[in-house]
């Protein structure tokens, strides 16, 4: 049979408690944006390293935890990637996107120049893997994958914003180069997102078009 453990870490709180805890939860990730321009303003590696350890921490198909994160702080690979990012989106830019996608970014302001893939102190690649099971043994297939890791990227982006720093999901199309760059260029990893990570620069800014939020009740049916 298999081993269970009492669950002792659990931590109840009274139906007050929990309403303020929501309501103030709520609050702190309302002031949440993605930011998209960066101080260099250091951050220390352990904050970094402990971030991954909560992503690490989300709920992954049969938790064979099927991803791996390589955290750049290294000015010259900041500035390869900088370098291949820029190729590719000046060729998203361009017109490989077509034209409904791009009108779909122009309230963002986005385009192919990411000067913050060498400002940010850490940018972190995410990859996704296949195969690997828990013991890492490549004959084990991994599953959910791709929920696995949109939720442990899920939980990064709000550990950095919960301890104080501000992040940009950053998808570079296509995202092949960071493969080589990251030296897991096989077949089982395949890089999933790009998180750039540190402070916001003084001047940073906020796109209205971010701001604007669907109605409650287009986002949610309650059934009660
Ligand atoms: N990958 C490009 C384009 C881009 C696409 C979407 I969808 C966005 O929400 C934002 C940007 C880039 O990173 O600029």
């Amino acid at each position: 049979m298999e081993t269970q453990y009492p669950l002792t870490d659990f931590v109840e709180f009274s139906p007050a408690e929990l309403q303020q805890r929501a309501s103030d939860h709520l609050a702190l990730m309302q002031r949440r944006h993605t930011i998209r321009s960066f101080s260099d303003k250091p951050v220390p590696r352990q904050v970094i390293e402990q971030l991954i350890q909560v992503a690490a921490g989300a709920p992954s198909g049969a938790n064979h935890q099927p991803w791996h994160f390589v955290a750049i702080s290294d000015p010259a690979v900041k500035q390869q990637i900088r370098h291949e990012a820029e190729l590719q989106e000046a060729g998203f830019y361009s017109g490989r996107a077509g034209d409904e996608w791009l009108n779909a970014l122009k309230p963002l302001g986005t385009d192919a120049h990411k000067p913050y893939l060498e400002t940010a102190p850490w940018l972190i690649v995410i990859f996704s893997q296949k195969r690997g099971g828990i013991d890492n043994n490549d004959s084990d297939t991994n599953y959910y994958v791709h929920e696995s890791v949109g939720i442990a990227t899920g939980f990064l982006i709000q550990a950095a914003h919960q301890v104080g720093l501000v992040s940009l999901t950053h998808t570079p199309k296509p995202m092949s180069f960071l493969s080589k760059i990251c030296g897991r260029d096989n077949d089982n990893d395949r890089p999933y997102m790009l998180l750039v990570l540190g402070y916001p620069a003084a001047d940073a800014t906020v796109p209205a078009h971010a701001l604007k939020k669907k109605p409650f009740d287009q986002i949610c049916t309650v059934v009660e």
